[in-house]
């Protein structure tokens, strides 16, 4: 008998959504099990090590990170999400990472304090879109028809856009054709689409609206 997959979440993570994106398209039911990050639960910390969501608790077993998560339900579970080819499927595990350093830059974005930081984040966001622009095909996912663990990095990462065009525009997306028709893309496919609640929006608003930051400000503007 497979063992219960619990998956400790935060609402708004998007490494958690990675995970769930994933455990969603390999069609494995799993329970997901939301946790405040700003008063980490004790069972939370028992299975935490680093105090971060995800963690996928395989049974009695905790698996922490996601990238490590997505390798282990590669592994394990049905409907491949990397390449067959090896080289191919390198490449596939440079890009989730270039996607971990674009939300660390996401992150850099919605914190900064003064104008200069939030004109130096927006630059290096757009940049790393050029460079996505660069790489991407025909599609309609990252690498032509089949969904990959790529497109379930990138789906929560495009998220974010649908709340920061809502406070302003940046053009950090402008003029990336192959990135606007990608974006469009995942935010229809079911699993991205379903990988939040739906008051994420509100959730999320409500977050950056909180965070004392040059976008903050921005939103008071627009609020
Ligand atoms: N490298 C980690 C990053 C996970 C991460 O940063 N999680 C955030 C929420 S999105 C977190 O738990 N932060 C709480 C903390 O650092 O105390 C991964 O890929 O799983």
């Amino acid at each position: 008998m497979s063992q219960p997959l619990i998956l400790a979440s935060h609402h708004l993570c998007p490494y958690v959504q990675r995970a769930a994106i994933a455990l969603t398209e390999k069609g494995v039911a799993f329970e997901r099990r939301h946790v405040d990050l700003s008063n980490k639960p004790k069972w939370f910390l028992a299975i935490s090590p680093l105090g971060k969501t995800p963690v996928l608790k395989v049974g009695g077993t905790a698996v922490f990170e996601s990238t490590v998560i997505l390798e282990y339900l590669e592994e394990t579970q049905g409907n491949p999400l990397h390449p067959d080819d090896p080289l191919k499927r390198a490449e596939h595990r440079s890009w989730i990472e270039f996607g971990s350093s674009v939300l660390s830059d996401i992150w850099g974005f919605y914190a900064a304090q003064d104008t200069e930081t939030f004109k130096a984040k927006t630059d290096a966001l757009s940049a790393k879109f050029a460079r996505l622009e660069q790489r991407l095909g025909n599609g309609p996912y990252f690498d032509g028809d089949a969904f990959s663990l790529v497109d379930a990095a990138f789906g929560p990462i495009f998220r974010y856009f649908d709340t920061f065009d809502c406070i302003g525009e940046f053009g950090i997306l402008h003029s990336k054709p192959k990135v606007t028709a990608w974006r469009e893309e995942l935010a229809i496919r079911p699993s991205v689409a379903t990988a939040v609640s739906s008051d994420y929006p509100t959730l999320l608003w409500s977050f950056l609206e909180k965070r004392n930051s040059r976008l903050s400000d921005l939103i008071a503007r627009v609020a």
